[in-house]
C-alpha cells in the first residue's frame, strides 16, 4: 500500500465528484434540518442537488437540541416527516413528540446521502450568480480561504434553483439585499413558538427569481418570531421547498 495510492483515490474520487455537480438542477446552501431535508425529497424525486455547508459539520444546529440537551420537539403536523426518515420517538402530551436530536441529525442526512444528495462540506457560498434578473448559480469558495482573508479567486457552480437553507443569518439572500435585489431582511423576531413555526413553513418559497428560502432564513426573510428547539417547521419547510421546485423542474 503506497501513500500516493491513497493520495491519488481521494484527489480522482472528489475531483470526480466536484465535477459531476458543476451543473446542477439545485444548488442547496446550509446542510441544517430545513436544507437537508429540502436535498432528500428532491433528489428522492430524480433532481440533480447537492448542498454546501461552509463548516466541517453538517446539521447546522439540531445537535444541541435545545442549551446542548439534545433532544428536539416535533408538532404532530410534522409527525410524518419523522416516520419518513426513520426516526424514534415518543410522545410528551398531546400533539408534542421528542426525539434524539443526534438520531434525527444523523437519519437525515444518511436517507438524504443514500437518496443522491451530494454534500460538499467545508465550502463556502460565498455570492450567486444572477443572470438577467434570474439566479443561474452560486460562487463558492474553501472555507479556510473565507476565514483567512486570503485573496483568492472563487470558482461557480450552476444551478436552476438555489436555496437558502443558512439559517437565522440569511447569508444567501443577503447577497441580494447589498446589491439592491431584495427589498430588505428584517430579520428574525423574539420568541413566540407557535406562531413562528406557522410563519416559517408560510413563507418558505421563491424570494427572488430562482431563489427559494427554507428554515430560519425563511423566517428571517419574513420577520417572523424565532421559536427555539422544536423542529417541525424546519422539516416542513424543506419539504415545501423541494416539492414546490419539483414542480418548476416538471
Ligand atoms: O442554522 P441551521 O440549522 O438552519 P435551518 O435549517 O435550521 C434552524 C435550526 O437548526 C434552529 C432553529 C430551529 O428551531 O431555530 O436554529 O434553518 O443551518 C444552517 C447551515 O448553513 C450553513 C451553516 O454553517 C449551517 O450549517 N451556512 C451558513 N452560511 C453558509 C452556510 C454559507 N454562506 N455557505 C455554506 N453554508
Amino acid at each position: 500500500m503506497k501513500e500516493v495510492e491513497i493520495s491519488r483515490a481521494i484527489v480522482e474520487a472528489y475531483f470526480n465528484d466536484l465535477l459531476e455537480n458543476l451543473s446542477l438542477d439545485v444548488a442547496i446552501v446550509g446542510a441544517g434540518p430545513s436544507g437537508m431535508v429540502a436535498g432528500y425529497y428532491l433528489a428522492k424525486n430524480g433532481a440533480k442537488v447537492a448542498i454546501f455547508e461552509k463548516k466541517l459539520s453538517i446539521g447546522g444546529g439540531i445537535w444541541g437540541g435545545a442549551m446542548g440537551f439534545n433532544r428536539i420537539i416535533v408538532q404532530e403536523e410534522a409527525r410524518e416527516i419523522l416516520d419518513e426518515f426513520g426516526i424514534s420517538y415518543r410522545p410528551f402530551k398531546s400533539g408534542l413528540y421528542v426525539a434524539d436530536a443526534v438520531e434525527a441529525a444523523t437519519m437525515i442526512a444518511s436517507k438524504a446521502v443514500k437518496a443522491g444528495v451530494k454534500f460538499f462540506n467545508m465550502i463556502e457560498v460565498e455570492d450567486l450568480v444572477v443572470k438577467e434578473n434570474h439566479v443561474a448559480g452560486i460562487v463558492i469558495n474553501w472555507t479556510p480561504v473565507m476565514m483567512t482573508g486570503l485573496h483568492v479567486d472563487p470558482l461557480t457552480v450552476e444551478a436552476k434553483f438555489v436555496v437558502d437553507s443558512t439559517g437565522h443569518g440569511a447569508q444567501i439572500s443577503g447577497h441580494l439585499l447589498k446589491r439592491g435585489l431584495i427589498e430588505r431582511i428584517p430579520g428574525e423576531g423574539p420568541m413566540w413558538a407557535e406562531k413562528g413555526e406557522k410563519l416559517t413553513v408560510k413563507h418558505t418559497g421563491e424570494v427572488f427569481p430562482g431563489l427559494y428560502v427554507t428554515g430560519m432564513a425563511a423566517n428571517a426573510l419574513a420577520g417572523a418570531p424565532r421559536m427555539g428547539p422544536i423542529f417541525g417547521g424546519m422539516f416542513m419547510s424543506g419539504r415545501k421547498a423541494a416539492l414546490e421546485i419539483l414542480k418548476r423542474l416538471g
